[in-house]
């Protein structure tokens, strides 16, 4: 469908029509030049195309058409919110961070300029008025991860419908009892929002459905093992970032299909460079939709991006929930322990210690055949621009090199981004 045919849904959702228009226009252009002009793409890259395409069209329709059957619709800005309690009362989950510059100026009127650019920009977009997803949440769980989201949620929380889920700071046994309990509060709210109760045959149909999605990754990521890897990282990234707002469903069936694609491919030895490109692995900050800069840069100088050790990335799909665990438990609260135990495996950089992340990147490098990582951290980001030291030291212990880099969202810094870049890559095929 046309832009024009979405323009009445859109002006009832608020949105700044001329402000988005421009927005829509310069994605548009920025994902031809990033994604349209790759050679060798998979055929089954036409749905990530589509979606794209039609992310605040179509995607948005049927978010307004869930809600006229009276579902609803839930915001989320990390890992942390388990989808798996959304889905068991049939509520839809989407995630609203947010990889663009505009609304920065906006943002910056209730929030500090030495905020991360992430947090800004879901702020900016949200006050500039150009998020569907935003205006068609029922609810927006924030959670208390890295100081900047925690205290941006109090500001955040005079435009929206704010709920902030305790997300523990370390991994002890009464961390993992604050987990429980504040997914039980979660279950409660869910349960108060929407009229409906959660009870173990929903529940299990929640973690069947997230499961799977994770499952679908976790296959595409074994299969960017070969050399030549059979899809660029770029699209890798897509999908990832796709995962948090198409339907849990119909994304699993589509990516599935691209990879029983990618396996023809890996079996007939092609992919998308040829053997022997240099081999990287993106290590950080979560890259949102359509915070695409330093992929592009990456595989525009001439190496392939065979991993991503981030939220939007492994670490949102490595752990599943247990299934032995779910069919076997006759309450609620015994899958919610199983839900806890695979959320306590999260490593992300807002725990203190920290150690499993180490560990974890250099087993994710090793397994994907990396030559190298790049640690991408944003600026202003506290926890993660911490973590680089350790991070870097961890992988010269096994071998391999590092590049740090910190960023925004902005394109000033493409040009010196790129000679670093080069400057690696030219370190590792030596
Ligand atoms: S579990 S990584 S999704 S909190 S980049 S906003 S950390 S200052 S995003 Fe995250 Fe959950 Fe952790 Fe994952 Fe703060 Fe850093 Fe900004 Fe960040």
């Amino acid at each position: 469908m046309s832009n024009a045919a979405y323009k009445e849904m859109w002006e009832n959702l608020d949105l700044d029509l001329a402000a988005h228009d421009a927005l829509l226009e310069v994605l548009g252009k920025f994902y031809g030049d990033i994604y349209l002009s790759q050679q060798g793409r998979l055929q089954g890259a036409e749905y990530l195309d589509f979606v794209l395409s039609e992310v605040h069209g179509l995607r948005i329709k049927e978010l307004q058409d869930a809600k006229a059957q009276g579902r609803k619709i839930v915001g989320s800005f990390c890992v942390f919110v388990p989808e798996e309690l959304t889905l068991a009362v049939d509520a839809v989950q989407v995630g609203l961070c947010a990889g663009a510059d505009a609304g920065r100026e906006a943002a910056e009127r209730i929030v500090p300029r030495n905020t991360c650019a992430l947090i800004k920009s879901f702020v900016g977009f949200k006050l500039a008025k150009l998020c569907p997803f935003t205006e068609s949440c029922d609810l927006i769980v924030g959670e208390t991860t890295c100081d900047g989201k925690k205290k941006t949620y109090e500001a955040f929380g005079e435009y929206v419908n704010m709920y902030v889920m305790e997300v523990p700071q370390q991994k002890n046994a009464c961390d993992r009892d604050l987990l429980r309990s504040e997914m039980l509060r979660y279950k409660a709210e869910l349960e108060r929002l929407t009229g409906k109760t959660i009870g173990v045959a929903e529940l299990r149909r929640g973690v069947e459905i997230v499961n799977a999605k994770r499952k679908a990754i976790q296959r595409l990521n074994a299969l960017r093992v070969a050399d030549p890897a059979p899809i660029s990282g770029r699209d890798a990234l897509l999908i990832n970032q796709i995962s948090f707002y198409d339907d849990p469903v119909r994304f699993t069936a589509k990516i599935n299909e691209l990879c029983d694609e990618m396996e023809r491919r890996v079996a007939r030895g092609e992919g998308v460079a040829p053997k022997g490109t240099p081999r990287l692995l993106l290590a950080g900050c979560p890259m949102a939709v359509p915070n695409w800069k330093l992929p592009y840069i990456v595989e525009g100088a001439g190496a392939v991006i065979v991993g991503e050790e981030s939220c939007i990335g492994t670490r949102n799909i490595r752990d599943l929930v247990d299934e032995t665990a779910v069919a076997e438990a006759t309450t609620t609260e015994e899958i919610i322990d199983a839900l806890v135990d695979r959320y306590m495996k999260i490593d992300c950089a807002c725990f203190t210690p920290n150690t499993e992340r180490l560990g974890n990147i250099a087993a994710l490098a090793k397994d994907m055949k990396a030559q190298g990582v790049i640690h991408y951290s944003l600026l202003f980001c506290q926890p993660y621009t911490h973590e680089t030291f350790k991070v870097e030291k961890a992988l010269a212990q096994a071998g391999l090199p590092m590049l740090a880099i910190e960023t925004d969202y902005s394109m000033e810094d493409v040009e010196q981004l790129k000679t670093r870049v080069q400057a690696f890559i030219e370190t590792i095929e030596q």
